[in-house]
């Protein structure tokens, strides 16, 4: 395990997970890597409550950090249940709904992510479905426009789960590439080939998560050369 990846001169690298997809990429990574800001942010707060890191959950309404603490988890779920508060249960794979959010809100996800204390952003997405989709290329322009290092690792869907998935998830990419300075596009049916028939869902997401460590371990190592020149 890489425990160090800061030095005294360098700030902060923020690797954010978006969606329910990139939430799993980031639990894995958290399991590999020390000194980075890992945050997983979602608008499914059932999915949310089983991030490994900093979860932000974003609403119509607010965007508000999960607690991490199981007492004032259990807490709040109580309080909800008391005063009939719904859970935000993700977007249903609309992409249109992604966005808005993120564009409503993206203000404060800047802010209680922490961007402005980072060095270098790294946008971590599995595409296809509404939140990530959505939401990805949205962060990525906020970075941009602040003039923030950022570069994107995202997957495509598989075949089977259908054209407008597809569709979803390659539209996304296009939107994506306007704003970041590189990215990569990982391809999650590679795995499925490349491991024929002998293997479960969880080792492929497992194996497709070292890709995107390997990847991440990359672009640090870059930026730690370009920043000592
Ligand atoms: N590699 C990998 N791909 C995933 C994983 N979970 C989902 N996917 C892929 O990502 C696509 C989008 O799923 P999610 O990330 O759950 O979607 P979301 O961004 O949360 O969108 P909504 O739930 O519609 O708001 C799926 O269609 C799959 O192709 C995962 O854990 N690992
Ligand atoms: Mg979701």
């Amino acid at each position: 395990m890489i425990k160090n990846f800061k030095n005294k001169n360098q700030k902060q690298i923020t690797i954010i997970g978006i969606g329910g997809g990139g939430q799993n990429i980031v639990n894995y990574l958290h399991n590999r890597m020390h000194n980075v800001n890992l945050i997983s942010i979602n608008s499914d707060e059932q999915i949310l409550h089983l991030a490994k890191t900093k979860a932000i959950l974003v609403t119509d309404n607010n965007v508000t950090i999960l607690p991490q603490n199981k007492v004032l988890v259990l807490l709040k779920f109580l309080t909800d249940k008391i005063f009939a508060i719904k859970q935000s249960l993700g977007c249903g794979g609309n992409v249109n709904r992604g966005r808005y959010l993120a564009e409503k809100h993206i203000e404060k996800i800047a802010k209680l992510s922490g961007f402005a204390d980072s060095d270098k952003v790294i946008l971590i997405s599995t595409f296809g479905g509404g939140f990530g989709t959505g939401a990805t290329p949205v962060i990525a322009k906020y970075l941009k426009t602040s003039g923030l290092k950022n570069s994107a690792i995202v997957t495509i869907p598989f075949p089977f789960e259908g054209q407008i998935r597809m569709n979803a998830g390659k539209s996304g990419v296009n939107e994506l590439k306007k704003y970041v300075e590189d990215y990569d596009i990982i391809n999650n049916e590679q795995f499925m080939q490349d491991n024929a028939n002998n293997i479960t869902i969880k080792d492929l997401f497992d194996n497709v998560g070292e890709l995107f460590y390997t990847r991440i371990l990359l672009r640090i190592r870059g930026s730690y050369v370009s920043d000592r020149r």
